[in-house]
């Protein structure tokens, strides 16, 4: 059966991206609230055209979100798209039906009233009224429908239709108002600095991003000399074996678009199989590091793991108190997954008391929230409770990860100490060996998400999301002979 939801359709334009990687545009995006995708090339070879589509069919795989192939039946075919969009001028509808069988999504631009009677002949799924307005980024269109001529078409219409041109945040609500059942977009997510919240911009009507329009890569250099990454700095040990610990966080930084930074704290002989064996690094050297980099680099969120003595929790402590950073993510590790015991006793209350205060949010498991709370976690239902005492308790906010806990059905609870609200996270727990470093992970990834703006419900969900991928797309691997590590650049194999 075909189900799909036109409600916001992006098509994309590579030479919108700004020498960004479309899957990731568009994964943000979808992230943000797109239901469909539209791939859109018009100056690459065939085989580069099938390797995008490849691609964006891996990004929204699982996500309930259909690619369709702008003009190409020849690459949906090949890629097993979910459909195929044509313009006038491209392969008459029927001869595209016949070849993309009667199960596929074909959509069909229309660009007059005359277009959309014949469109009324013809079993198409829906139609592009083509353009809203007129847009810099297609110029050779007809001419515009406006809101009058858009309702009017709509009105005419037999087929669900999608608008395209010149829509953006502030003015979408009048769009949907005209009775569309979409809205299609290129430049306002494709150029947008974060697609995610540009996304959810088009979604909710409001502007909430700045866009950085340019047409090709040279252009981007001479327009903005001053490009900037969002900066993470992670404080944390060595993990050897590459899956856990500092590794795993640059990884994990580096594949959510930031520039990562690390101050290592200790340095573990270790592999898939365990810890053989811990050295710290010296005081001075630790707090060397992070001076190093926030004196030049600057940071715009912290990521803190492995602290092994309360000098060190109390060195850090006091160095990050004096930098005023905002955006602290604090996993308190102190035991690893193969069962090593990585904390002195006496650092656990040196974290409460030093650390955590500083912190935006910790990223507890359920022994460690045990251990902090002094008391057994041993269902879902005592959760919310745990995270919400250990919130007060520690002065921050609390992400209370509910990993340990046997169900299949987990819900990971986000108690916000700002704002005093509880959140609920379930997810459905993936049967991986490969879980190798998922708290490094997943509290990196929230720190990237701080960095990047995000507010701190979004960032908690958002990290989530990337752990439960990235679990999710590491089962297949094999690391090592014990826990191997998750795949932190799924969606990135056809670069392999
Ligand atoms: N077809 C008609 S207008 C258009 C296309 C592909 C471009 C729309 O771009 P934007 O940036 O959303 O105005
Ligand atoms: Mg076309």
């Amino acid at each position: 059966m075909k189900t799909f939801d036109l409600s916001l359709y992006l098509v994309t334009d590579r030479s919108l991206a700004a020498g960004r990687s479309l899957t990731e545009i568009v994964r943000q995006a979808v992230r943000g609230g797109v239901t469909m995708v539209q791939l859109r090339e018009k100056n690459c070879s065939t085989q580069e055209f099938i390797e995008q589509a490849t691609a964006l069919k891996q990004v929204l795989q699982g996500t309930g979100v259909p690619l369709i192939i702008n003009d190409r039946v020849d690459v949906a075919l090949a890629v097993d798209a979910d459909g195929v969009h044509i313009g006038q001028s491209d392969m008459p509808y029927k001869e595209v039906r016949r070849l993309m069988g009667k199960d596929k999504i074909i959509g069909l631009s229309v660009e007059s009233m005359q277009d959309i009677d014949v469109a009324n002949s013809l079993d198409v799924d829906y139609i592009g009224i083509s353009p809203l307005f007129a847009t810099p980024t297609k110029q050779d269109t007809a001419r515009p429908f406006g809101l009058d001529g858009t309702r009017e078409a709509v009105h005419l219409s037999r087929h669900p239709a999608v608008a395209i041109g010149g829509i953006h945040a502030d003015n979408v609500e009048a769009v949907r108002a005209t009775g569309v059942q979409g809205v299609a977009v290129v430049s306002e997510i494709i150029s947008a600095e974060d697609p995610y919240l540009a996304a959810k911009g088009m979604r909710t009507g409001t502007t909430t991003t700045t866009t950085t329009t340019t047409t090709t890569i040279t252009e981007t250099k001479a327009q903005s000399p001053s490009a900037k990454y969002k900066r993470v700095l992670t404080i944390a040990g060595s993990d050897s074996g590459g899956g856990a610990g500092v590794q795993a966080d640059i990884k994990t930084i580096s594949a959510l678009g930031c520039y990562a930074a690390s101050a290592i704290t200790a340095v573990t002989v270790q592999n898939t199989l365990g810890v053989q064996s811990v050295e710290a690094i010296s005081i001075p050297t630790i707090t060397g590091q992070i001076r190093a980099v926030i004196d030049d680099i600057g940071v715009d969120a912290v990521k803190i793991g492995m602290l092994h003595s309360s000098e060190v929790v109390k060195a850090v402590a006091d160095t990050l108190r004096e930098y005023k950073i905002k955006n602290i993510v604090l996993d308190p590790v102190m035991v690893s997954t193969s069962g090593h015991r990585l904390i002195e006793e006496d650092a656990i209350a040196a974290l409460m008391t030093e650390l955590m205060p500083l912190a935006r949010v910790i990223t507890p498991n359920i022994p460690e929230a045990e251990i902090l709370l002094g008391r057994p976690l041993t269902c879902q239902a005592d959760l919310p409770d745990a995270a919400k005492d250990l919130a007060n308790k520690c002065q921050t906010s609390v992400l209370l990860k509910a990993g340990h806990l046997k169900e299949d059905q987990l819900v990971d609870i986000f108690y916000d100490y700002e704002e005093s609200r509880l959140y609920q996270f379930p997810s459905q727990r993936v049967y991986s060996r490969n879980t190798h470093g998922t708290g490094c992970t997943l509290s990196s990834a929230v720190a990237s998400y701080l960095a990047r703006g995000y507010q701190l419900p979004q960032a908690v969900e958002q990290g989530k999301q990337y752990i439960t991928q990235a679990i999710d797309a590491g089962v297949q691997y094999e690391i090592g002979h014990g826990f191997g590590p998750v795949h932190h650049f799924f969606g990135l194999e056809l670069l392999r």
